[in-house]
């Protein structure tokens, strides 16, 4: 029985990653706007692989507002929570609170029941470019990338990648320091999250949410970072419109 446990894992699991070494999509993150856009691109039908850093997936949903565990979203949102199965209430003024638990749960296991393989404690480390285009990311262990050992990744090759990385928007820093691209903002560069003003930075994540680099979308606090959006704390419904509309982006232009 021992080992028909370690077998079963280990056999599946190197499945998993093989079917996964070349995919329409990557999505770095498992954040809000990465999980959207995961669940409905493999809705759609397309092969997806999402990392995550960490050992949890949820990226800036668990903790809520100051570790208060409850979410907002605007009304207009509401249908994203309902594809999910997530629940909420009424706050009032067309706002309303989500358990921040369930929702990281319920974005998790939605795009995995989509279809979508999530990869965790997985660090994408660099980016494959070549030939002018983002094609593929770096990928080793994170406790690899922490303990700063000397270990070489392995490469996973994509169509497309997102960068769901938030604040840091890791992937798109990559893609201006270390290929030297200009990428698709008023600079050329990545200009930096602004303050807090919550009603310009819910509307202008999502005008920010669009292809920066051939091969290379931004979504969420990325998407921010990237074109310089103010900040807007614990309200969600940004973020996962973000997702809904970068998967809308993305199936575009793999469908043309
Ligand atoms: O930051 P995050 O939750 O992404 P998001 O979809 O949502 C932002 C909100 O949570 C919140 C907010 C709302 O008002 O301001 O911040 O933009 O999740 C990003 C995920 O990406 C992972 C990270 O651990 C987190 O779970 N991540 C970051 N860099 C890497 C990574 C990387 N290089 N490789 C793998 N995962």
């Amino acid at each position: 029985m021992e080992e028909k446990i370690s077998r079963a894992i280990i056999q599946r699991y190197f499945e998993k990653l093989q079917e996964n070494l070349s995919v329409d999509v990557v999505i770095v993150g498992a954040g809000p706007s990465g999980m959207v856009a995961a669940y409905d691109l493999a809705k759609a039908g397309k092969s997806v692989a999402l990392f995550e850093r960490k050992l949890a997936p949820g990226g800036g949903v668990w903790g809520g507002g100051m570790l208060f565990n409850e979410v907002v979203v605007q009304e207009d949102t509401i249908t994203i929570l309902d594809d999910f199965g997530v629940g909420y209430l009424s706050a009032g003024d067309g706002l309303y609170t989500v358990d921040s638990v369930e929702l990281a749960a319920g974005l998790t296991f939605g795009a995995c029941r989509a279809g979508a393989s999530l990869f965790n404690s997985v660090s994408v480390e660099d980016i494959v470019f070549k030939e002018g285009r983002i094609g593929g990311v770096v990928i080793n262990w994170t406790p690899v990338t922490r303990l700063e050992m000397h270990v070489d990744p392995l490469v996973v090759m994509s169509k497309v990648v997102l960068d769901g990385t938030g604040h840091p928007s890791e992937i798109a820093e990559l893609a201006t320091r270390k290929a030297g691209v200009r990428i698709e903002t008023e600079t050329g560069a990545i200009m930096g999250e602004k303050p807090m003003w919550v009603e310009s930075g819910e509307i202008s994540t999502v005008e920010n949410t669009r292809q920066i680099y051939p091969g290379l979308y931004a979504s969420g606090m990325a998407a921010n970072n990237v074109s310089g959006g103010f900040r807007m704390g614990p309200i969600f419904g940004g973020m996962l419109k973000s997702g809904r509309k970068v998967a809308g982006l993305i199936l575009e232009e793999l469908i043309n």
